[in-house]
């Protein structure tokens, strides 16, 4: 069923302890962590506990948790302080936009100059 737990989810088994990860923030909704190949000197990821394959999916079935996740990503860059510089939030959807982890999430990327267009 949409949202429930998926067996093979990765991300479903950090939500669950299952996997290790450094967590930075939790809510009832979501819990982000720092990303294990980061690519920037911040680099986390905010998702929500519930399972959606990607953002769109989310926001079709929960628009709720989606704005939820994207509040935490906002507050993930306070708690790092970088309003001064700015940060990106990037939803990969799709395996050729990048996309490898099929549940949903938003990377946080801040700390350094950020090019764009992205690659
Ligand atoms: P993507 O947008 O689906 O490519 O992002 C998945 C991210 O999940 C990627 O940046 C990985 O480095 C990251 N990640 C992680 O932080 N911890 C994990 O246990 C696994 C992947 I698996």
């Amino acid at each position: 069923m949409a949202g429930e737990p998926q067996p093979d989810c990765l991300f479903c088994k950090i939500v669950s302890g299952e996997i290790p990860a450094t967590i930075v923030r939790e809510t009832d909704t979501t819990v982000a962590f720092r990303d294990i190949n980061p690519q920037a000197p911040t680099h986390v990821l905010v998702i929500p506990r519930v399972h959606h394959p990607d953002a769109a999916s989310l926001a079709a079935a929960e628009p709720q948790i989606l704005a939820d996740v994207v509040r935490e990503a906002g507050q993930v860059a306070a708690d790092e302080k970088v309003d001064g510089t700015g940060y990106r939030v990037v939803f990969n959807t799709g395996a050729g936009a990048g996309q490898t982890v099929f549940h949903a999430h938003a990377h946080v990327l801040a700390g350094r100059g950020l090019q764009w267009p992205p690659g």
